[in-house]
């Protein structure tokens, strides 16, 4: 497997709890390395834009809110089959079921508030890094 950028966000649940660290000690101990990485503070429609494919959701309502409502930590992630280590990382969605050690078991409050986002494809961490950064801004 060749190597692989992604995209992840630290969401605000995790901010607010001043958890970036330990989030990135363990992107980094899974051998992921952070080309790129910048606090932001997303509009609610610029996270409706990013989460636009969830907007027939019932929860789509509250999961712009909620991106909006501190900031986040947006990062670009490069290493060997990125994408899917990323996730492997992340753990499941809801933390109730996200294996142990996994970012989102150790520290989401819920399914919603869920710590991290990643791309789940080459083409949607394309087109996710692109939104979010300049090609200058990717440091490999
Ligand atoms: P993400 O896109 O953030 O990496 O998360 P994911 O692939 O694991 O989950 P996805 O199905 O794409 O859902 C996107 C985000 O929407 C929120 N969500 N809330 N309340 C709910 O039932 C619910 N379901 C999803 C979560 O923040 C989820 O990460
Ligand atoms: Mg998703």
């Amino acid at each position: 497997m060749a190597i692989q950028r992604t995209f992840s966000i630290i969401k605000p649940d995790a901010t607010k709890r001043n958890l970036t660290g330990a989030i990135n000690a363990k992107i980094e101990a899974a051998g992921l390395r952070i080309i790129a990485q910048k606090r932001i503070h997303m509009t609610p429609a610029q996270a409706g834009h990013f989460y636009a494919v969830h907007k027939e959701r019932p929860f789509y309502g509250e999961l712009c809110e909620f991106m909006a409502s501190e900031p986040v930590v947006v990062q670009v992630l490069e290493g060997e089959n990125a994408i899917a280590k990323y996730r492997e990382v992340m753990g499941a969605t809801d933390p109730a079921e996200a294996a142990a050690g996994t970012i989102r078991k150790d520290f989401a409050v819920s399914k919603g508030e869920n710590s991290v986002h990643g791309s789940d494809a080459p083409e949607t961490a394309a087109e996710e890094i692109a939104y979010f950064f300049a090609g200058l801004e990717l440091v490999g």
